[in-house]
Formats: C-alpha cells, structure tokens, sequence
C-alpha cells in the first residue's frame, strides 16, 4: 500500500513560529513522526508553496499511489481548482489539519475540499497524520474487501 502525504503553503515552516498553534516539530520531524507509527506501509512526502504544483502532484498520484492525505494550508478555504483536482482523482483523499480549524477565524471555518475528501481530521496536532493515514489505511481495506 502506498500513500503520499501533501503538505500545502507555508507548513515548511513549522516549528519556526506560532508554536502554541501549530505544534514544535519542523515539517521533517513531523513526517519523521508519521513515518514511525507506519514501518508496513510504503509513505511519500510532498511539500510545495504552490497551488499549481500541488495540484500536479495530485495528478501524478493517481498512477502511483493509493490515496492522499493532505494539508492544503490556507488553499483549504479558497482554492477550487484544488478541489477540482481531488474530486477528478480517483484516489481516496483525508484531508488534515493541525488546528482545530472549526474554533479559529470565520475564513478558516469554511473548507472548500471537505466534501470531495473520504474524511477530515482536524485539531489533533501532528498526531492528526497518524489518524488520517490510519483511516485511510482502514477504508482501503475495507473497499478491497468489498
Ligand atoms: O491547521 C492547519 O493545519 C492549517 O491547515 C495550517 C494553515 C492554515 O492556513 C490553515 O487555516 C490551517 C497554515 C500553515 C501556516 O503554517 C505556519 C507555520 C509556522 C508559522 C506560521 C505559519
């Protein structure tokens, strides 16, 4: 099983700033941290500060992979051709949040990829990863067993 974990605009610098919202690790700890919990499964990372390439890596995965977790960063509220490009990929996609986007500003209340994604899972910190791959895992097996 493979999966590819996406990280949108300005998450390479975690760990640098705001702390107190986003956690201490570094985007290389934090996938240092998912990648612990997983020694079975065969898991990819992609960071990019543009729509363009992370709309293009989303594409790519459909030939190589069998589903995404994503943080889109801030293109979560706005970016339809973002959500254009999950809803076009065949692959399950979680979408993932380290915040608990739902008790922040009014902007980042509203998803525009929600309800093309399997599932969300936001609030939880780095460990968000680990459930949103988990979940990921659980609905692959399940939909190969169907
Ligand atoms: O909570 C999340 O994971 C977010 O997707 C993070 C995005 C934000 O725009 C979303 O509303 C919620 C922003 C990531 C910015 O990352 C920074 C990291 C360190 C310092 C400043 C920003």
């Amino acid at each position: 099983m493979k999966i590819l974990i996406i990280n949108g605009p300005n998450l390479n610098l975690l760990g640098q700033r705001k702390p107190e919202v986003y956690g201490q690790y570094t985007l290389k700890e934090l996938n240092a941290f998912v990648r612990e919990h997983f020694n079975k499964i065969e898991l990819d990372f992609f960071q990019s500060n543009h729509e363009g390439e992370i709309i293009d890596s989303i594409h790519n995965a459909m030939e190589n992979f069998d589903g995404i977790v994503i943080n889109p960063g801030a293109l979560t509220h706005y970016s339809y051709s973002l959500r254009d490009a999950i809803e076009a990929c065949a692959l399950p996609v979680i979408e993932v949040h380290l915040s608990n986007v739902a008790a922040r500003e009014s902007f980042r209340k509203i998803s525009v990829i929600s309800d093309v994604c399997s599932g969300t899972v936001s609030g939880f910190g780095a460990y968000g990863y680990v459930l949103a791959v988990q979940g990921l895992i659980n609905q692959l097996k399940r939909t190969k067993q169907e």
